[in-house]
């Protein structure tokens, strides 16, 4: 299992500018012709090194002549003595049918596709598969005509025919160069929605969804989301669509949520297919939110794509802070930025603080498919959301058109974007760009000193970054504190403050009082704070600040330090708020509830369990998850009546994805959530579930019996299985709310689900739902205390590493992230490590999280 560096990048000895393919498709005899214009840039004479993995190689000629001077070797195909230029034709054979780890070209039930990013055309030819070789490409798709009508690749449509035996072809060309890693190949017998967009200087688009046979009522969401991110782009950025056609396709058997290849996107259909009765408002908001990154894409990341793969965060961090902003404009921009949050403390601090830890640019890589996290995505836009906040949305977007005009059509580095940002705006980012190369979650540390005769305040702000599992050493990064002071009459000051030392103290002056300090406003830095202010100080914030953001946040702080003193495991903090402090606050908000329905609703959750493991240094599993339940049970009795009157005065109204009716139903499933623990009140329960006409309410009522009351939850489940079982991408709702059910007797439980007719180890959406779930979120069955969830989990592991090693790697997370735990846990944990790593033939995703975590 080799280990590459980022210090080692060398630009490419040869190059490729145009690449044909020719793919006659058979299940398990597939051949590919790859006939390549090959220049030789480096001035020694070195072979020319291909990459190419699980391929037959048929034949391999240069200049239309057999050439012999090659051997094959570890993964690759090392050709000799070639002239400086040439075109080198390569014939091999591969067996899509047999492809289970849905990376190459693979069957995804009767439809081909491809996944290639990030090293997955290799698994198609022998080729140099690194995002740096830019070419383009002209694509001739053969197959049955009958089994498989429709034959897509990138770009536009140039030839197309009948062939012998019942076959046909089409022949595509894709305009602009591009990385291999955006090739993209899909044929199969679909349902099509079509619809045009035309660009702002007055270009016709043709869109076309391409979804399973009988789902076309599903993929009208996904299509109108598309046009809006086009139109967003546009207004926000000058960024208009530039090939004359844009497909979607969406399939079953995906690894991730979707693939951005040009002109050509391939979606887990999870992210494409949606109606009122299947969906939930949260699905149809992801799958807005996936169409609209997926498209940004092409311009960030396709059109200006990575010059290796230790700068993916160049194109995710950018592309996920670009689809924040477009969620946020088309819906609530604070709820958005409440579940931005509740990610990034849930699991990039996580990550931080486990053996995985990395900057958001990486050093080192073993499989870079592992390389994909919360790190690279969510806090990499968390970067360029301070860069944003610092520039401003005017320098921002001066930076982002000279980042256009100095590399449309290149491959470059997060320091080249970090260099545009500073030259547009004559802005010093050395500084920042720290936030690049160093891991780990910063603490920022406040107090403040009044001086009431000199009416002045001081705010000294200290900042550390604790070592990370990969980073001893640690210097101070630029961290802008959005600041609020709070006096009786409320807010005194607002403003950024940027600490840029270990240490530095901040004078304000006209101060008449002593104030209550809100920092870290909308989450202004990817850090932990602690501000050692008291609850009365917070209840204050809760009551009183400008920034609603800063009102959830302190009403969490409250909720996460009584939590952590119930359960023994309270850190640096004074005195908690009362049980009775709790339920007042709450019934205040309960009294705003109808005004705004999304804040409320927002703060009447408690943290996460997983967001308060993040916060304290060890936990007691047990008494943590008690304390939450329990204090979940006391609110419920105490604020019934209040609860209920919320509840009734919410209007009931047929289903529409629409922004109002979204908050109200936030709010109604959140007072289930409380409302469902208690014993008269689950006959409404069962016709909250019966009643409602959308998949919203049907799935609030289920949690809130999940988490409620058992019979209730037993019978809803059997109705729902009843309904959706011959629907999948449904049921597998079902199958995570079984497995993330606290119950005595998951275990057996989860061995009957994995029996489901419906359930297969193959498709990763199933083991995400069914296992996933578990491990992720059931914290009482998986981290039972005599081990038996870290032995189920890693028997599952140890099954699926040979199926699909990029799901297995993703699930092993879980056992990974111990340090938070008690010893007699983590020795049980380790010893299933152990048992991973002494697996035959282990795949290098899982062995390289696995040997990290044992250190
Ligand atoms: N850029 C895409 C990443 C992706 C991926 C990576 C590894 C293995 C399979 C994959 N499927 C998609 C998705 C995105 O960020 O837009
Ligand atoms: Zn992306």
């Amino acid at each position: 299992h080799a280990i590459k560096r980022r210090s080692d990048y060398q630009s490419p000895a040869y190059v490729i500018q145009h690449v044909e393919l020719d793919i006659d498709l058979y299940p398990h005899e597939t051949r590919v012709i790859c006939t390549t214009q090959v220049e030789r840039k480096s001035a020694d004479q070195q072979p020319l090194v291909l990459d190419g993995v699980d391929l037959q190689l048929l034949s391999v000629r240069v200049n239309g002549a057999d050439w012999t001077n090659y051997v094959e070797k570890e993964q690759t195909l090392v050709v000799d003595g070639l002239p400086d230029a040439f075109t080198l034709t390569i014939e091999t054979q591969i067996d899509p049918a047999n492809n289970s780890s849905l990376e190459g070209l693979y069957k995804s039930g009767d439809a081909y596709c491809t996944q290639c990013e990030a090293e997955g055309f290799r698994k198609i030819t022998y080729f140099l598969d690194r995002p740096d070789i830019m070419a383009e490409y002209r694509v001739t798709v053969r197959g049955n005509k009958s089994a498989y009508p429709y034959l897509l690749s990138n770009g536009n449509v140039v030839a197309k025919g009948e062939l012998d035996d019942g076959r046909h072809f089409v022949t595509w060309h894709d305009p602009f160069p591009k990385p291999c890693y955006l090739f993209a190949l899909v044929a199969g017998d679909f349902d099509l929605l079509s619809d045009n967009f035309v660009t702002a200087s007055g270009r016709e688009v043709a869109l076309e969804l391409y979804v399973d046979k009988g789902k076309r009522e599903r993929g009208y969401h996904a299509l109108d989301s598309l046009k809006r991110a086009m139109a967003w782009d546009e207004q926000t950025f000058g960024l208009e669509y530039d090939l004359d056609i844009y497909m979607i396709v969406a399939v079953d058997f995906f690894n991730m949520g979707a693939m951005e290849n040009k002109g050509l996107n391939v979606f887990n259909s999870k992210y494409v297919l949606a109606d009122g009765q299947s969906a939930t408002d949260d699905d149809y908001f992801h799958i807005e939110s996936v169409i609209a990154h997926e498209y940004f894409h092409n311009w960030t990341g396709n059109r200006v794509t990575c010059r290796d793969w230790f700068q993916l965060s160049l194109k995710e961090g950018l592309t996920v802070f670009r689809d924040q902003q477009f969620s946020a404009d088309m819906a609530s921009p604070l709820v958005n930025r409440i579940n931005q949050v509740n990610v990034m403390r849930e699991h990039q601090f996580a990550e931080d603080a486990g053996p995985m830890s990395h900057p958001i640019r990486p050093d080192v890589v073993m499989e870079m498919n592992n390389f994909y996290t919360v790190t690279v995505y969510d806090k990499g836009a968390e970067v360029i959301r301070m860069l944003h906040t610092l520039l401003g949305v005017q320098g921002f977007r001066r930076g982002m058109d000279l980042y256009f005009e100095r590399h449309d059509g290149q491959a470059v580095t997060c320091d080249d974007f970090v260099q545009a940002m500073q030259d547009a705006n004559q802005h010093d980012l050395t500084l920042f760009k720290r936030w690049y190369s160093q891991s780990g979650t910063p603490v920022v540390r406040a107090s403040g000193e009044y001086d009431q005769q000199a009416r002045q305040f001081k705010l000294t702000l200290t900042q550390h970054t604790p070592a990370t599992a990969d980073q001893a050493e640690k210097q101070p990064l630029m961290i802008p504190v959005n600041t609020e002071l709070l006096g009786n009459q409320g807010t005194m000051v607002q403003t950024v403050l940027s600490l840029t030392q270990a240490q530095q103290t901040f004078v304000f002056d006209n101060i008449d009082q002593a104030p209550v300090m809100s920092l870290l406003g909308n989450f202004s830095a990817p850090v932990r704070l602690y501000d050692g202010q008291n609850s009365s100080a917070r209840q204050h914030i809760v009551m009183y600040a400008n920034d609603p953001f800063s009102r959830w946040d302190a009403m969490q702080t409250l909720y996460g330090d009584y939590l952590h003193c119930q359960a023994g495991s309270a850190g640096e903090f004074a005195e908690p708020i009362s049980t009775a402090g709790i339920v007042e606050l709450q019934r205040s908000l309960l009294n705003q509830a109808m005004d705004s329905p999304a804040l409320v609703a927002e703060m009447l959750c408690l943290p996460s369990f997983e967001t308060l493991v993040q916060q304290a240094e060890q936990i007691d599993v047990d008494a943590l998850f008690d304390a939450r339940n329990a204090l979940l049970n006391q609110l419920a009795e105490a604020l019934e009546q209040d609860m209920l009157a919320v509840v009734q005065q919410l209007p009931a109204q047929a289903y529409d994805y629409q922004q109002n009716q979204v908050e109200q139903r936030r709010l109604r499933n959140v007072l289930w959530l409380y409302l469902g623990r208690l014993d008269q009140h689950q006959a409404a329960l069962k016709s909250h579930y019966h009643d409602a006409d959308n998949m919203t309410d049907c799935l609030g009522a289920l949690r809130a019996a999940q988490e409620g009351n058992e019979q209730t939850f037993d019978q809803l489940m059997v109705a729902f299985e009843q309904r959706w079982q011959d629907d999948p991408l449904v049921l597998d709702k079902w199958f995570g709310l079984h497995a993330s059910a606290p119950r005595k007797d998951c275990l057996s439980r989860l061995d009957l689900l994995s029996g489901h007719k419906q359930f297969s180890l193959n498709n990763p959406n199933r083991v995400r739902a069914l296992l996933g779930s578990f491990a992720f979120y059931n914290p009482k069955g998986f981290h039972a205390k005599d081990g038996s969830g870290y032995r189920y989990l890693t028997d599952y592991l140890k099954r699926i590493d040979p199926i699909n090693p990029q799901v297995a790697a993703r699930l092993v997370t879980p056992l990974t992230q111990f340090r938070h735990l008690d010893s007699e846990r983590k020795s049980l944990i380790e010893t299933q490590l152990h048992r991973l790593l002494d697996t035959p033939n282990l795949s290098g995703d899982v062995f390289e999280k696995v040997s990290k975590a044992l250190g």
